[in-house]
């Protein structure tokens, strides 16, 4: 989607906070069931990335993807009624929260396989190389996923065939319970750029116009020929990795510290910096988004359920034994 300014990417920020917000308590109430991962505390770079981003270009996510899609312009709407599984939702309330996408809108899909988007990736970049399109690839990843086959494997082909793609890592300091201290063998995932020959980048993952400048100039350098690029954007993940995670793993004082350098609050304070009418912006923009959730809330609720009788709509092998 087409973010006008910094005020526009605030409104989007503050959206995705309160989207998962709302997630997160449903999830505790028992009205919505499955799994979820949420992404407090790193909504500066999925807004950062969107607002980077030519409307051609394409986009691949992860498991942790609600503020990927809502900073690609998914409709907070439909993407509530996929989490309530009713028949109004991105995958007519078969999938849930790791399945959504809109290819409309350059999404291709959350991702419940750590890494694999990127293989999906590389084929969407091959693609836009071979005819030549001018779209370029955006494609994130965890740090975890950086200690996959995959990625290696990917950035391989990627950098060997000049591949228009920008690998953008949200290091967040945690994949499940490890610390990347215990995780990584460098504790720099831009320097795994070297081994491939191409440019690696680390950034502030909590400042937006940091993640938006850098994948600016990526997604330039990617269009420009110059193929494969990668962007490591540091942040940290304020809530749990899913439900349930009573984050024994770290302490309350370390996570009181990362709180105090959230992004939501930071591009607040720039603004308020920076514009005298911030203030009453700002609150018009919270409210706006307080409103935005509570209407694709009850748009879940008052949907239908999905027909049993569609069960094996859209399947590979739909004349399944019924007995
Ligand atoms: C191939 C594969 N291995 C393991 C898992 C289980 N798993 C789900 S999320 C996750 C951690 C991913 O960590 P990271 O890439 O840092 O992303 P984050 O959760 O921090 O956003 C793992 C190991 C999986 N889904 N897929
Ligand atoms: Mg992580």
């Amino acid at each position: 989607m087409t973010f006008h300014s910094d005020f526009d990417c605030y409104g989007r920020m503050v959206l995705i906070r309160r989207f998962e917000e709302a997630v997160e308590r449903l999830f505790s109430e028992g009205r919505i069931t499955g799994t979820a991962h949420v992404c407090i505390g790193q909504e500066a770079i999925a807004v950062g990335m969107a607002a980077a981003m030519q409307p051609n270009d394409a986009f691949t996510s992860t498991h942790r993807g609600h503020g990927h899609f809502l900073a690609m312009g998914g409709d907070p709407g439909r993407m509530m009624a996929e989490m309530f599984g009713k028949a109004t939702g991105y995958a007519y309330g078969r999938a849930g929260s790791q399945m959504m996408s809109d290819l409309s809108l350059g999404f291709y899909g959350a991702n419940g396989i750590t890494a694999g988007s990127m293989g999906l990736a590389c084929g969407l970049a091959l693609q836009a190389q071979y005819h030549n399109t001018g779209r370029v690839v955006v494609c994130t990843i965890g740090d975890g996923a950086s200690n996959e086959g995959m990625f290696h494997e990917s950035l391989n082909l990627a950098a060997l065939w000049h591949l228009p793609l920008v690998v953008v890592c949200e290091n967040n300091g945690y994949a499940m319970s490890t610390p990347l201290s215990v995780g990584l063998a460098n504790q720099s995932i831009a320097a795994r750029a070297a081994a491939y020959g191409i440019t690696g980048t680390a950034v502030d993952g909590n400042s937006l116009s940091a993640v938006r400048d850098a994948v600016s100039l990526a997604l330039t350098q990617a269009r420009s020929g110059k193929g494969l690029q990668l962007v490591e954007c540091h942040t940290y993940r304020l809530s749990g990795h899913s439900k349930g995670d009573k984050r024994e793993y770290r302490s309350p004082a370390e996570e009181a510290a990362a709180w105090e350098n959230e992004p939501l609050a930071r591009l607040a304070a720039e603004l308020e910096k920076q514009y005298p009418d911030a203030p009453g912006r700002i609150a018009q923009l919270n409210q706006q988004a307080a409103e935005t959730i509570a209407a694709a809330i009850e748009f879940a609720v008052s949907s239908p359920d999905p027909d049993p009788s569609t069960v094996c709509d859209d399947l590979f092998a739909p004349h399944l034994p019924t007995a």
